[in-house]
């Protein structure tokens, strides 16, 4: 017999006797947007086909892009929930701080509600991120110092991958759990308990078309890993789909590392492409918690502070000893 998210959720909360259970709610809540947003998402290629003869999806509805659809969607949950003072997601330049009614929301959010969205017309595996830490700021409405917190401060962080399977995986920092969705009876089911790395890391995920931009020390990674020189003694297996949760999930059930180093090719990504609170926070919590690492390369992502809400950093995530690895190389460059 399997056990639901909501039981599972509760016999984490027993650990804490003095818990409100409002981390719990919340958690529900999120689960219910993955839910939702599963639906639609495996709905999008029928609409996408019906798409053809304009903008109109199977209901006759203007078809939302799927990003803004999640993303206002977790605006509304949380919006009801009374649970969240201030909600920061990718999709928004500036975070958003509800109202408190009676009680102000004890959490503030940073999500990717739709992560990879570009991925859904080639039916491949997308996600949202989801970083959840304590409202920290004085007054009772929230405000943005709510979701500028360090990684490390986070009570709790996971992702939703809607793959050949919808799967929610989250941690409280007491381990990494993974739940499957049982569409037919509407509930996520607990499928992987303790998910760690594996000891062995044999694949590395990179886009390598950004070869000639990045700087010696990656060059000089990537070559290695893929001669028989590598810690395996044969070349790792390359694995990139362009999605990171996709990729992250892959690397973390079979071993491996997953970099998005910065690169010179174009400018807004010279600290990297990803989001440090939407994507890097989020998934190095859940590496940590797995017995990984994640890393820009010569910091780990949980102790940065953040400055601004779209700061972008480098990311070196996977097994642990890899990502140390390549830390190594970096330090041989920089000294
Ligand atoms: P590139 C998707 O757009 C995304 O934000 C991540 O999901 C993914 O890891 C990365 O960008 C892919 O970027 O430059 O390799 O296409």
């Amino acid at each position: 017999m399997y056990l639901t998210i909501e039981q599972h959720i509760i016999q984490q909360q027993r650990k804490f006797p003095d818990s409100t259970g409002d981390l719990s709610d919340l958690l529900y809540d999120i689960a219910l947007a993955g839910k939702m947003i599963s639906k639609e998402v495996n709905h999008a290629g029928l609409a996408d086909i019906l798409g053809a003869t304009g903008s109109i999806n199977v209901q006759a509805e203007e078809v939302q892009k799927l990003d803004l659809f999640a993303n206002s969607l977790f605006l509304q949950i949380f919006e009801k929930s009374g649970r969240v003072c201030t909600f920061g997601s990718e999709e928004d330049e500036k975070c958003v701080c509800f109202e408190p009614d009676q009680v102000p929301g004890k959490y503030a959010v940073n999500l990717d509600p739709l992560d990879g969205s570009s991925n859904i017309d080639v039916n491949l595996a997308i996600g949202s991120i989801f970083s959840i830490h304590k409202k920290i700021s004085a007054g009772i409405k929230g405000t943005e110092q709510d979701c500028l917190q360090k990684g490390s401060k986070q009570v709790a962080a996971g992702y939703l991958i809607y793959g050949s399977s919808t799967m929610l995986v989250y941690t409280t920092g007491q381990g990494v759990f993974g739940f499957t969705l049982d569409q037919g009876i509407g509930e996520f089911l607990l499928s992987h308990e303790q998910m760690t790395f594996p000891d062995r890391c044999t694949i590395y995920s990179i886009n390598e078309s950004n070869f000639n931009f990045w700087d010696r020390a990656t060059q000089e990674y990537v070559q290695y890993v893929k001669s028989v020189d590598s810690p395996t003694g044969r070349p790792f297996n390359a694995r990139y789909v362009g999605s990171l949760v996709a990729d992250f999930h892959r690397n973390l059930i079979k071993g491996g590392i997953f970099l998005y180093p910065s690169d010179h090719k174009d400018p807004k990504k010279k600290s990297g492409k990803l989001r440090l609170l939407f994507e890097a926070s989020p998934l190095a919590l859940i590496a940590e918690q797995a017995g990984g690492h994640a890393s820009t390369g010569t910091e780990a992502i949980l102790d940065i502070q953040p400055s601004i809400l779209h700061q972008r950093v480098p990311l070196i995530i996977g097994n642990k000893d890899e990502v140390l690895r390549y830390e190594g190389f970096v330090k041989k460059y920089r000294g």
